[in-house]
């Protein structure tokens, strides 16, 4: 009989260490059997900006704060002009914006628009970093289909600590063509952003980050899940049709979302643009990092639960010359995610605001053609365990893209300007990582040559490679050229990306 732990001996390169294997089998169990929803559900305050010669200025400090996330304590956290995340920037396509950022949290950050095509200068990673007590200013031409974009703090080595206090927020981005469209956009009504966010806590109240190798190798879970910082919440509805934003904006926690009593809804947006057209099904999954738009239909007074379905182990990429033994093993590495979960209870009210029908059409998405594709780059995402993965935080050579741990002074990739390129990314780790990639939006080509489903066939930013997968992908390089400064590649697993899984490329001329 194989066990658990013979199959992880297998599994784990480089280490036959007793404890690491042990930590795995020690998981807890995250399920709850029925939680209470006492929490009203806190909606960002939305920054619209204000016009200024014809540019639309935003301003956002970074700052300390506290929150009663837990009945009787408080817990130390960061904000954007408020104690924990920051608010909903709203965005129109075509407009010069600036985005003024102060820091006043006691150390260096930075903060990147994810998802957003925007000059390297303006893309705040990690070469944009804000001292303490300093203003960053990120200006930029908007040139965004409409759609669901979030930013957050991407400093080296602490991108996972500074997000997990709180360091991030939704951004929407409106278009001519989202204004036009009959969709619920009435925000906080029924248009609700979810930013979806787990989190472990110490006895005092305090976050708890990283005290196992663990939590970097999984990447950092917690066994509380906050929706817009607020622990067990529920929104009261008052629309028949309400629009959910949702947004992974967990460390490494994947979600699979659909309802408690498996009603079906709609799909209407990925990352970067919204479906060709809605797409009916009974549950959406979103790695770190990800976005999706849903619209759901509501019945009065008959209160329901949104929910983590456990995700079932991906066994699709072990096929392609992998052992079986190798196969199952990997499975029970994706495992993390099995446990169910309740995310948000929402309560609609006697009566209910009716609503229209959804458009029949929503967009057209861009396409980039296999033939336009002047060149293929192809990234090897791998990760090994061993001793030493705590020392200082990071990890050496253990997570790396192509072989190489994250190199703020090395160039990785050159790509020129204007052209069309296809990324093949290959996971030869058994975890799966999402695959994230600045100044773009992409199509997915095929995973292991297989079409991706209809869920991800509008624009991407983030793509999830599972383990032993190939994914393969196709965008265009355009508008912005800088041959010193680079963008980022990197798993979304933001312990990850800071143990040293992110590379960086330049666009020139
Ligand atoms: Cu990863």
């Amino acid at each position: 009989m194989i066990t658990r732990r013979t199959i992880l001996k297998t599994v784990l390169k480089g280490t036959t260490a007793l404890t690491t294997v042990a930590i795995f089998i020690g998981l807890p169990s995250w399920s709850r059997a029925s939680s209470r929803m006492t929490n009203r559900l806190r909606i960002p305050e939305q920054l619209k900006g204000t016009l200024k010669d014809g540019v639309r200025h935003y301003d956002l400090t970074m700052q300390k704060g506290s929150m009663p996330f837990l009945t009787g304590l408080t817990t130390p956290t960061l904000g954007i002009n408020g104690d924990f995340l920051g608010p909903l920037l709203r965005l129109r396509d075509g407009e010069n914006v600036a985005l003024n950022v102060t820091n006043q949290i006691g150390e260096s950050s930075s903060l990147h628009w994810h998802g957003m095509h925007v000059p390297a200068h303006a893309d705040g990673g990690p070469h944009q970093l804000i001292e303490n007590e300093k203003t960053w200013q990120a200006a930029f031409k908007v040139k965004q289909k409409a759609a669901t974009f979030w930013y957050h703090a991407h400093l080296m080595h602490k991108t996972g600590p500074q997000v997990y206090r709180g360091l991030a927020g939704m951004m929407i981005v409106e278009d001519e063509e989202s204004r036009r469209l009959d969709l619920p956009s009435t925000y906080g009504v029924d248009d609700i952003p979810l930013i979806l966010q787990d989190r472990a806590f110490n006895r005092d109240g305090s976050f708890r980050y990283i005290t196992h190798m663990h939590d970097i190798m999984a990447g950092m879970r917690g066994e509380t899940i906050l929706v817009n910082g607020t622990a067990s919440p529920f929104m009261p509805v008052t629309t028949r049709k309400v629009r959910f934003r949702v947004l992974n904006g967990s460390n490494a926690r994947f979600y699979q979302i659909g309802f408690s009593d498996r009603r079906r809804f709609h799909q209407i947006a990925t990352d970067g643009s919204f479906l060709r057209q809605p797409l009916e099904t009974d549950r959406v999954t979103i790695a770190p990092g990800e976005r999706v738009e849903i619209v759901a239909d509501f019945n009065v007074a008959k209160p329901v639960k949104l929910v983590h379905i456990p995700i079932v182990p991906q066994t699709g990429g072990m096929r392609g010359g992998m052992g079986r033994g190798m196969g199952r093993g990997m499975g029970m590495m994706e495992s993390f995610d099995s446990q169910p979960l309740d995310l948000l209870e929402v309560r609609p009210e006697k009566s209910l605001k009716a609503a229209s029908p959804l458009p029949a059409k929503l967009t057209d998405v861009p396409n980039f053609r296999e033939q336009d594709a002047v060149k293929t780059r192809r990234f090897v995402l791998d990760m090994r365990m061993g001793p030493g993965m705590m020392r200082g935080g990071g990890s050496g050579e253990r997570f790396t893209i192509n072989g190489r741990a994250m190199d703020m002074n090395r160039i990785d990739e050159t790509v020129k300007l204007g052209d069309t390129e296809i990324w093949e990314i290959k996971n030869d780790s058994p975890m799966a990582h999402p695959f994230h990639i600045h100044d773009i939006q992409f199509r997915i080509l095929d995973r292991n040559g297989k079409q991706p489903g209809p869920e991800e066939q509008g624009l991407k930013d983030t793509v999830r490679v599972h383990g032993g997968e190939t994914v393969r992908i196709i965008t265009r390089f355009e508008d912005y050229a800088d041959p010193k400064l680079p963008y980022m590649y990197h798993c979304h697993i933001l312990e990850h990306e800071d143990a040293g899984m992110m590379g960086q490329f330049v666009v020139t001329a």
